[in-house]
């Protein structure tokens, strides 16, 4: 069976304890490659050669870094079919939504930031009246962490990668041990690419062993990290003594607020999309829609129309809108809380069941499933679900609307869709969210600021805001 290595210090490396873990293909429910359940002791070779590497990668002229970060987006974006189809069997994820969003933004991800760090600069302030002049250094921390989830495997591995590299940081970079292919793959291209030896490595393995000796790690200075909520709170609790630098960008709840005087059309098209994509498995999906009660009707009959109308089936399959779920565990959790829809208040329109999708009976399929509910404080509105499952409740008010989306523990994202820029102004203004979209969704711009408030995390990443995070300003005063 085909067997993932870790990658140090420009090299693919079985774990020194030669221990393996299972990793499954979700449309067929079979284990087809097996990855390293790598201990502490791959951990600190990957530092040790990341370590090594810094002085030489930190002094690169700018030019050059940018030049190595560029070549590697070229070679993702050579490699599309080959990536993307790797994606798609890891995740389960249609190869349509890998072809088309995954891989090019993983692609994008290494260019913006090839590009971004050569227009980087910093603050100058001038004493006046002291003959001083202030200025500010931004000086790349050292070797840093980056862990990231099974969601959109190589586009947020990238996302955080990118960045780190681009500021002249050394990377211990672990992926989630769900999706751990196309982060594999993503060694040879960095070779191929010139990235000097230890500048990035990839160690693959359990977040309770392999990443808690990444964020226990004294020499480590800075961890991105995208996940649950939970392990966000657990990586505080272990880097804060540290004082280590962290950005956590965590689970999301995110309300779609839709008034009567929307666009009706693009808001439902959209509304599939923001409440289904990725199987639902992405921490912006919109999953509680409030919608106001007098299209409350009409937006009920149209949107389970169109929701039945999605095709579920295997993600290689050119026709599939919704592909497998990413695991069984994940499966079993998504489908626990359908079942616990009438016990919560909530009634199932459509969907709630398994899918048996004909030669892959094995794979974990769900239905896209819509439960309406009548009390905003049920377990179905507030606690992240992170499966193809979307709640609907009418409100009255433009005040209901903003008590509603603010009435979970989240913060991420938030949709609005209105024609009228004052309600649109002031909801913007006071929904508790690090993202707001009016009449879209996730129409993403990678120079914003990109994250959430509340237990959706802390810090922000994106554009200069990335770069900030992946350095260390220094104040230099001097008097003249
Ligand atoms: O994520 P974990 P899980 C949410 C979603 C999902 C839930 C749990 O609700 O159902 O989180 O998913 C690594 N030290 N999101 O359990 O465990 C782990 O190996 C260091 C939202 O799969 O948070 C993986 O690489 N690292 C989210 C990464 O953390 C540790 C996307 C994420 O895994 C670790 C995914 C530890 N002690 C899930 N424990 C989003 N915001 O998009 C685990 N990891």
């Amino acid at each position: 069976m085909k067997k993932i290595l870790n990658y140090i210090n420009g090299e693919f490396k079985a774990p020194l304890q030669d221990e393996w873990i299972d990793n499954y293909n979700p449309s067929i429910g079979e284990v087809y490659s097996l990855i390293p359940n790598s201990s502490t002791a791959d951990v600190q070779n990957a530092y040790e050669a990341a370590s090594q590497a810094f002085p030489t990668w930190s002094e690169t002229p700018l030019e050059q870094r940018s030049r190595i970060l560029a070549k590697i987006a070229s070679l993702i974006t050579e490699n599309l079919e080959q990536l993307a189809k790797a994606e798609a069997i890891d995740n389960g994820k249609p190869l349509s939504l890998a072809t088309s969003v995954d891989i090019p933004r993983a692609s994008t991800n290494f260019q913006f930031f090839a590009d971004a760090i050569t227009q980087f600069s910093s603050e100058a302030h001038e004493s006046t009246g002291l003959n001083a002049i202030n200025f500010t250094l931004r000086q790349p921390i050292g070797v840093v962490g980056c862990i990231s989830p099974w969601n959109l495997p190589l586009y947020l591995f990238s996302w955080k990668i990118a960045p780190a590299l681009a500021a002249g940081n050394t990377v211990v970079a672990k992926p989630s041990e769900v999706t751990p292919m196309t982060a594999y793959l993503l060694g040879d291209i960095c070779t191929k690419a010139g990235l000097p030896k230890g500048v990035l490595n990839i160690i693959h393995g359990l977040g309770s062993t392999a990443g808690q000796a990444i964020i226990e790690h004294s020499g480590i200075k800075a961890i991105s990290f995208t996940g649950g909520t939970t392990t966000g709170a657990h990586i505080a609790r272990v880097a804060a003594p540290m004082f280590k630098k962290l950005s956590l960008e965590l689970g999301g709840k995110n309300p779609n607020l839709i008034f009567a005087d929307c666009d009706y059309d693009t808001m439902l098209d959209v509304t599939i999309k923001s409440s289904f994509a990725n199987q639902g498995q992405i921490c912006l999906c919109n999953s509680r829609i409030y919608i106001e009660r007098p299209i409350y009707e009409k937006f009920k009959k149209d949107f389970i129309a169109k929701t039945k109308a999605l095709k579920i089936g295997s993600p290689l399959d050119n026709n599939t809108n919704i592909g497998a779920l990413v695991s069984k565990p994940h499966l079993e959790k998504v489908k626990s809380y359908i079942d616990a829809a009438e016990q919560e208040g909530g009634t199932i329109l459509c969907g709630g069941d398994y899918v048996n999708v004909k030669g892959h009976e094995n794979g974990y399929y769900l239905q896209p499933t819509i439960i309406e509910v009548n009390d905003p404080n049920c377990r179905l509105t507030q606690e992240e679900i992170f499966g193809p499952v979307v709640t609907i409740m009418p409100f009255d008010s433009d005040d209901e609307a903003l008590a509603l989306a603010n009435n979970v523990r989240y913060g991420l994202s938030c949709s609005i869709w209105t024609n009228n820029l004052n309600r649109s102004m002031h909801l913007a203004k006071y929904i508790q969210a690090g993202i707001v979209w009016v009449n879209t969704w996730m129409m993403r711009d990678l120079r914003t600021a990109f994250g959430g408030t509340k237990d959706s995390g802390v810090g922000r990443e994106g554009g200069f805001e990335a770069l900030r995070f992946f350095t260390e300003p220094k104040n230099v005063c001097i008097k003249y």
